[in-house]
């Protein structure tokens, strides 16, 4: 009994290698847990393990350990859909990339700010002590608040850290820094930053952050469900904080009730995902990047077949007439936006559209986007123009009709429990004593960088751009901390990153294992992994399930500490740890976090049990609460409860965006042409391929790549996969498991073929996060485990949010000929002394 569920996850793993060349199944929903409690395997072990229970992104587990070492992992019981991604953890932990002590990069250390930045990436560093290190750093801020000001320093804005509520690692990083003094902060994130920045004008919040109408609800609702560019068999297998999963059930359901055809699923995608594979759904191929065409079809047929609900734009909506002379073809391109012409565009066949556009009004239609469509130049406009057919449909608001942009994450759509979850290690000084430097003068840069253009501002100091009605001068930072995200997986284009980094005059990175950022740095810092010290978490990011405790699994390995522990080492240096700390050390951080949540959730009717029984259990979990509909207070009440749009009611034409006057974000959505496009589009004589680099079936973004037996479970000639069409291999003599190179203009790399059917012609896809690996630290040397951020073009979205475009990138592909050299990537730094001789280091 207790092996059942090892059993079939092993038979799985083996399942999975044999379908290498399907991998887009969806395999977790199949894998049920069988399990009731934990039980040891070895029976010789069985006197010395214990077993502990932790939090990930990927889901709560219990993991057994013997003598400081973990030996298995096994999903938390109350996860009936865990993911493979589990599997990850051993070799996360046990990496051969693991940092292992404080390292300077050796001409850094050497010469300081003066050190020859174009050697930066060659992987030559040297051991020095803790003491040494956190002296380096802090010297080193000194002198950019001394010899420049606040403008000069850059903390890196928080990314996919560890969960964990008291260690989250960026928090600390800018609590410490924020001592000393000021700095340039980040806006908005590489996941919908423009999402984030247009929704709030069209329906008043970001949409892709909030709550969404539950599952419940639209499996006994809708009749119609449109999956617009989202994966959520893939995607849903990682939350914010540590995931529960229970969206999956759903998934079932709806499986079914497409199966018995009470629902019908459409899917429009590029790819053939995971999602529609799994639910047998209906699918409609689009050519990337054109589904805004796609959309104006659907809104031409519905206007001209007087298919749009009149009533409803008067109520809820301002703007219709604004837009309707763009649809009809007497504005701007004077183009009539017939399903005729959005076929020309999209391949999408025009009685299609229209028939769409009629299911979607005669029945009860959920739209689902996903975050990908808006990840590429223009990519406020597809959302702002799904959001304008959901209006002409006119559900908006109603159970199982209208618009989500976020069902694909996090559990979005799963009830909340309604009970207050545990606070974080607080982020600012709530003490009211300034920094070290006080120092506010920015010298007419801006105190932030929308998140993608910081590389820009390495290359063109003092530009100043268009941010979302505002002008922001760019500061050409010389110093900059990175904590908890990987900047060298993140940013797109690394032979522009690789330019402009040569501007930057000390670069600090802290993590556990050896990535591209580290290597890209001056000053390393070892932290170790969240397996290695206490914690607790949010169980379920929307539905507030529970609180999870997160007990140490191993003591920290090497020389690595908690970021806790860092940076605290650094604030004694300003004579100010007993405030960092607030006189708490990490066992106290948890109690009083919990505690507060104890004494917030009481009067609420949550009783939680004391703090001794919570983590000698390890967990407390709260009932599913209430079904919800998205928007329907404000369907029920306009006025009462009006949107926070300028006008509060939806807003089909934006003045306040046309107030802007930028050519790339007018009033209303534009159709308008990509720097590059497959299908016929731009560059794609040269680079025919369109390549997506979609969120990873098997890691999350970077994390868990260097986890060798995972890795290993998917590479292709030990590389990353790059998945093509058939037709396209064949046209290229590609063989599956072929070696092959992907490149364009801006860079190259090394993959393996994945030869799939899911793919069609012109579609190419390399997930996100694989290890940046170059054979060197030149400009244009090949990356040789395939990061498909060589290859992206590195733009902003447009004026309004210059949000990453990632997903606008043409390339070529060949097969690779001769001797290919070994990735690079998952080794660690090579250990020099101050000669540069190289030392091996116990
Ligand atoms: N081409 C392309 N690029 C993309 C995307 C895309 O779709 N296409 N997607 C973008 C999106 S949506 C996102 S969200 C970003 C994600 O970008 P990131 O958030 O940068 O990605 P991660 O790989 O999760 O990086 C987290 C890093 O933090 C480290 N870390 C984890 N826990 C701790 C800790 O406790 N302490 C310390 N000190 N470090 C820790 C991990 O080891 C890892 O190196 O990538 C973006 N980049
Ligand atoms: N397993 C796993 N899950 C994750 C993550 C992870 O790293 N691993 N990361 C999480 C994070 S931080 C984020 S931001 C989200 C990302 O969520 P998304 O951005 O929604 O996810 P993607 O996987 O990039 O893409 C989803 C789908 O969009 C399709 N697509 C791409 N371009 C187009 C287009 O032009 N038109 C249409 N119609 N479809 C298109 C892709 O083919 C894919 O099927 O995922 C989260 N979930
Ligand atoms: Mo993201």
């Amino acid at each position: 009994m207790s092996n059942q569920y090892n059993q079939s996850r092993r038979g799985f793993l083996k399942t999975a290698s044999l379908l290498a060349g399907s991998s887009l199944l969806a395999p977790n929903l199949m894998a049920q847990t069988l399990l009731t409690s934990k039980k040891p395997t070895d029976v010789d072990l069985d006197t010395l393990a214990t077993w502990r229970i932790s939090g990930a992104h990927w889901g709560a587990f219990r993991a057994k350990v013997v003598a400081n070492r973990l030996v298995e992992v096994e999903p938390f019981e109350f996860d009936q859909h865990p993911t493979r991604i589990l599997d990850a953890v051993p070799g996360i932990i046990y990496s051969p990339a693991r940092v292992r002590y404080p390292l300077v990069r050796l001409d850094w250390y050497k010469n300081r700010e003066k050190s020859n930045t174009a050697e930066r990436g060659d992987n030559r560093f040297i051991r020095v002590s803790w003491d040494e290190a956190l002296d380096l750093i802090y010297e080193e801020l000194e002198r950019i608040q001394t010899t420049y000001g606040p403008w000069a320093l850059h903390t890196g804005n928080v990314g996919w850290r560890s969960v964990g509520q008291v260690h989250s690692c960026g928090n600390h990083m800018l609590r410490a820094i924020a001592m000393h003094g000021n700095s340039v902060g980040t806006a908005g994130d590489y996941s919908t930053g423009a999402g984030q920045v247009i929704m709030p004008y069209i329906l008043g919040s970001t949409e892709v952050y909030s709550q969404g109408t539950s599952w419940d609800i639209i499996l006994q609702e809708s009749k119609v469900i449109v999956i617009w560019g989202s994966d959520l068999v893939k995607n849903l297998q990682v939350g914010w904080n540590t995931e529960t999963h229970e969206a999956y059930a759903y998934l079932e359901k709806l499986k079914e009730k497409v199966k018995k055809g009470d629902i019908r699923v459409i899917c429009i995608d590029p790819v053939k995902s995971m999602t529609a594979n799994y639910l047998e759904s209906e699918h409609l191929y689009v050519n990337p990047m054109t589904d805004l065409a796609v959309m104006f079809g659907i809104a031409h047929t519905l206007w001209k077949e007087k298919l749009y609900d009149q009533a409803f734009l008067e109520t809820y909506t301002l703007g219709f007439d604004e837009f309707l002379p763009y649809l009809k073809g007497e504005s701007e391109d004077m183009i009539e936006k017939t399903p005729e012409w959005a076929e020309s565009i999209s391949s999408v066949p025009a009685e299609v559209i229209r028939q769409l556009a009629r299911d979607m009004a005669n029945n009860r239609t959920q739209m689902m986007l996903g975050w990908s469509m808006q990840r590429q130049q223009h990519g406020e406009q597809p959302y702002w123009m799904a959001a304008i057919i959901a209006a002409m449909l006119g559900q908006i608001g109603l159970p199982g009709g209208g618009i989500s942009y976020s069902h694909h994450y996090s559990s979005v759509g799963v009830s909340s429990s309604g009970a207050s979850m545990p606070g974080a290690f607080p982020l600012n000084l709530d003490f009211g004593r300034e920094p070290k430097y006080p120092n506010t003068d920015y010298k007419g840069y801006a105190n932030f960088i929308p998140v993608s253009r910081v590389v820009d501002a390495l290359l063109e100091p003092g530009k100043e751009i268009n941010y979302n009605g505002n002008t922001i001068k760019l500061a050409p930072y010389k110093m900059a901390i990175f904590s908890g995200c990987n900047q060298w997986h993140r940013q797109q284009d690394r032979n522009k990153m690789k330019r402009a980094y040569r501007n930057l005059e000390t670069v600090v990175a802290v993590d556990y294992n050896w990535t591209a950022t580290c290597r890209f740095a001056d000053i390393v810092l070892p932290a170790c992994t969240p397996y290695e010290r206490n914690d607790l978490d949010v169980y379920g990011t929307y539905s507030n399930r529970g609180v999870i405790a997160m007990q140490k699994l191993i003591d920290p390995l090497y020389y690595s500490k908690t970021d806790f522990d860092i940076w605290r080492e650094f604030s004694k240096r300003l004579g100010r740890e007993r405030e960092y700390t607030q006189d708490k050390n990490e066992m106290q951080w948890i109690e009083k976090l919990y505690m507060d949540c104890y004494n917030e959730n009481y009067p609420k009717g949550f009783y939680m049990p004391s703090f001794r029984e919570f983590w000698q259990k390890g967990y407390v979990l709260f009932p599913e609460g209430k079904p919800w509909v998205r928007h329907a207070d404000f369907r029920d009440d306009p006025e009462v409860n009006a949107l926070g749009t300028p006008s509060g009611f939806i807003e089909i034409y934006s003045r306040t965006i046309a107030s802007y006057g930028y050519e790339d974000c007018k009033g209303h959505p534009i159709w308008m042409e990509k720097a590059e496009r497959s299908h016929g589009g731009p560059k794609s004589d040269q680079y025919p391929l369109w390549m997506q680099s979609a969120h990873p079936d098997n890691r999350l973004h970077s994390q868990g790549c260097e986890a060798t037996k995972m890795r290993e479970s998917y590479a292709i000639a030990g590389r990353e996969p790059v998945f093509i069409s058939p037709e396209d291999a064949d046209e290229r003599g590609i063989q599956h498991g072929d070696l092959v190179r992907v490149y364009n203009d801006r860079g190259q790399l090394l993959a393996g073929a994945n030869v799939n059917d899911n793919f069609p012609k012109g579609v190419v896809r390399i997930f996100e996060g694989a290890w940046y690996s170059p054979l060197d630290e030149t400009i244009g040397s090949i990356d040789t485990y395939g990061d498909p951020n060589t290859l992206t073009m590195d733009v902003g979205t447009s004026s309004l949010s210059q949000a990453p475009s990632a997903n606008t990138c043409q390339v070529e592909i060949e097969k690779f000929i001769g001797v290919a050299p070994s990735p690079t990537g998952f080794t660690g730094p090579i250990m020099v002394d101050v000669e540069g001789n190289e030392v091996v280091e116990i």
